[in-house]
Parts: C-alpha cells; structure tokens; sequence
C-alpha cells in the first residue's frame, strides 16, 4: 500500500431491474452509510466517490417473446456501467462498481474486457456467488437478466448485451473461475459442461477446504509471469452464508462462513493483481441494521490488503 499508491473510483448503480426481488438499488447508498470510503482511505487507499449514477426505473416487466425481463433497461444500465467503469480504467483507476443486481457486471466486465485487449493484459474473472449465472433468455427459469449475465459475456443472448465490449464474445469461458456455487439450474448445469467453466462448488470447499480452492483459483497470478494479468473480482454478496449476510435477495443456505470468507479475500490481496470489482446483490431491504453492508466493508478491507499482524514489507506505519 505505501509504495504506487492504490486509488480507487466508487461508482453507485442502483437499480434491481435483473432481479425478483426489489431493494438491490439501495446497496450503494448502504454500503456508504458502513463507511466503504473511510475503511479504504484507512488502508492508504485514495477514494474518489462518483456517487450514484442515473438510469431508468424498474418497470417490473413480464418475460418478452425472448424470454427476458426489463431487456431495455437492463441494456440501458449494462451501457451506463460500461462507459463509467471504461472511464475509470483509462484514468488508471480501480474501478468499484457498487450495485445493484449482477446484470451490471455485464457492462463492467465488457469495459474491463475492452481494457485488456487495449493493453494487452489478460483477463481473469472471479466470479463469487452461490449461483452460475450462466442462463440464456431461452432456458432462464425465471427470465431475469441477473442470472444471465456469464452467458451473455460468454456471447449467448441478445446481441445488444453481448456486443458492449465491442467484440463476442467479450471474455472467453476459460477466464472466468466460479467459487462458492450451491443452487444451480438444471439448464446451468449443461452450460458449464458446454462452456468448460471453471467451477469450485460448496462441496469442493468442503473437501478441499477454502485454502486449496483459492489456491487453485488464482494459480499463476502472483507469479512474476502473472504481471499482464487483469484479475477482475465480481462479488455476488449472496456467495456468502445468509447466517452471517442476511441482506440479499436470493440467500442459498450453506455457503462460506466469516473465516473462509476472509480467507478468500486474503488470498486475493496477495496476488497483487486485483484490478476492478464488483459489489453486486446487496439488498438492505432484506437486511437487519445493516450488518451485511457492514460485513461486506470488513471484507473489502481484507481485499485491499488489511492483515491481522504486518505483513513482510509493510515496515511503516500507515496514517490513521
Ligand atoms: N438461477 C436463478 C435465475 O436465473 C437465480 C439467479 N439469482 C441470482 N444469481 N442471484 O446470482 O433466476
Ligand atoms: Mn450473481
Ligand atoms: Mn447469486
Ligand atoms: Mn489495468
């Protein structure tokens, strides 16, 4: 942290068009009101909050002939991530893109994907969530766009949402590494066979423990060959167990505990490579005073690489 100091650009999308559920568009605000923006500047990262960014209201829509709810504005929401997130990066930030519902990592990792192929980096995305999010409009059991979006950068679904970053599909299925999965659709389950995902489900955490399934998730990234790696963290917030994050529209029962959960952002940290991230699905409407925004901050801190004793180079004290 003190050397090349980490600076970091907030961008609030509220909205919860992709979801069942209404309250995913309160989350930037929550999570601000848990002091996001202080716990990072504690950790000698510069914030700089863009606040909440505009778009259209949730209309509550009925599935269309495609099979999706709220396209157009799921379309509309994608494009406005995008360019904020694209805006970002081209001025050597961290983008933090706080939901709102997972529609929107299809814009941010569409911008994320047309950053790499600008620099020549490649691109691995992280994707935690206790779901695969890999449904078409066609095999959706629920036509919610927020269980779409890995299949839509994967290049299935509209063209519209497909095409953001500029090139289909955005992001080949062999960059992304699912961790924490325990509800998944039927239809999901041939797609990950079919897209050859890399997928780490709860029984794999159980067997291997969190320690191996992180080590192997973010294998060759902290190498020194790793330098031209991109690692892009979409954080679904339902990947975490609804005893402990109770604040989210879809709880799946069974998923990683406070330990493991920090463990796992630990292990992020020391790869060095974290370089854009999403804070998805976090719903205070579901929630009880706050404790999964709370729990998120405290998460996030472990992220950016605040550690129970110093670690090796940290010789100087950091502001308080
Ligand atoms: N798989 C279900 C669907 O497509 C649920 C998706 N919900 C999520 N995904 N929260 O992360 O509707
Ligand atoms: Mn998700
Ligand atoms: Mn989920
Ligand atoms: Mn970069």
């Amino acid at each position: 942290p003190a050397s090349g100091q980490t600076s970091v650009t907030l961008l609030g999308l509220p909205t919860d068009i992709g979801a069942s559920r209404l309250g995913a568009a309160m989350g930037p605000d929550a999570l601000r009101v848990a002091q996001l923006a202080p716990a990072l500047q504690k950790l000698g990262v510069a914030v700089h909050d863009l606040g909440n960014l505009a778009g259209p209201a949730n209309p509550r829509g009925e599935r269309d002939a495609q099979g999706m709810r709220n396209l157009s504005e799921g379309l509309a929401w994608s494009r406005i991530a995008h360019d904020a997130v694209w805006q970002a990066l081209q001025q050597k930030q961290l983008p933090i893109l706080l939901g709102g519902d997972h529609t929107l990592a299809i814009g941010s990792i569409s911008a994320v994907a047309r950053h790499c192929r600008a620099s020549g980096k490649r691109l691995r995305v992280l994707w935690l969530d206790a779901h695969s999010d890999c449904n078409t409009p066609a095999n959706s059991p629920s036509g919610n766009l927020h269980g779409m979006p890995v299949a839509s950068l994967c290049g299935l679904g509209p063209a519209a949402l497909a095409a953001l970053s500029g090139s289909t599909p955005a992001v080949p299925a062999s960059a992304f590494c699912q961790v924490g999965l325990r509800s998944v659709d039927p239809s999901e389950k041939h797609m990950i066979r079919e897209l050859g995902l890399e997928v780490y489900d709860m029984r794999a955490i159980d067997e291997l423990g969190m320690r191996e399934v992180m080590r192997r998730a973010l294998a060759g990234l902290a190498d020194p060959e790793g330098t031209d790696i991109h690692l892009h963290l979409s954080f679904d917030v339902d990947f975490l167990d609804p005893d402990i994050a109770p604040g989210t529209g879809t709880p799946v029962r069974g998923g990683p505990n406070y330990r493991e959960a920090q463990l796992c952002m630990e292990m992020i940290a020391d790869t060095g490579r974290l370089a854009s991230l999403d804070i998805v699905e976090l719903n205070p409407a579901l929630d009880l005073h706050n404790q999964t925004a709370e729990l998120v901050v405290d998460l996030v801190q472990s992220l950016f690489g605040q550690s129970i004793l110093m670690r090796p180079g940290e010789d100087t004290l950091i502001q308080p």
